[in-house]
């Protein structure tokens, strides 16, 4: 009976580890609300990768407007010569709505969540971007408008929606800990 209870307690505690562990790897290639940094002086070279959405958007860096999402995926827009280190700084522009949404930071936008997932391990040197289209993040698929980007890194941005699943995780498992402790402590027993 002691040693079952302490088995239940050393699984809600793996639980609880798991909270902190979740995030640390899934940060390493891809981060909601990343920076997109440019790597080497030079050329940085945009690929439509797709849309699928119900709205149509269009994808500008300052007032040069690069793709809408509903040409075709592949096409390819050269954005020009840039100096390392320059942060590209994107907008997209949902014509149904009248939304605009930036890369970057969730404070860059008007709902306060980031709006776009960056992810560098998509090919040497080239970072994917993947757009929400929805104001308050909506069904939060993040494929409302994909394109990559040669000569570029994704920038680490510690500020991150979490995803519901690693909310109710770190809920339980708090939980979990609580009760465990509770259980546990001198006074409790008789
Ligand atoms: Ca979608
Ligand atoms: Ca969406």
């Amino acid at each position: 009976m002691k040693l079952f209870t302490h088995l239940k307690g050393f699984t809600l505690t793996l639980i609880g580890c798991g909270i902190f562990l979740f995030p640390a790897t899934s940060m390493a290639t891809s981060v909601l609300g990343g920076n997109i940094i440019v790597q080497h002086d030079g050329n940085v070279t945009a690929t439509f990768q797709g849309s699928n959405a119900g709205y149509t958007s269009s994808l500008y860096l300052g007032n040069t407007r690069i793709f809408t999402s509903n040409q075709a995926a592949g096409s390819t827009f050269n954005l020009g010569n840039f100096s390392a280190g320059t942060e590209l700084n994107f907008r997209l522009e949902v014509h149904n709505t009248g939304h605009t949404f930036f890369s970057g930071a969730a404070a860059n936008n008007i709902d306060g969540i980031a709006h776009a997932f960056i992810d560098d391990s998509f090919g040497e040197g080239e970072t994917l971007v993947s757009f929400e289209d929805l104001l308050g993040g909506g069904d939060r698929d993040y494929n409302d408008l994909i394109f990559s980007f040669s000569n570029t890194e994704a920038g680490a941005n510690l500020v991150q929606n979490p995803e519901p699943s690693t909310v109710i995780l770190l809920g339980s498992g708090m939980m979990g800990l609580a009760a465990w402790r509770l259980r546990n402590r001198p006074s409790a027993k008789p």
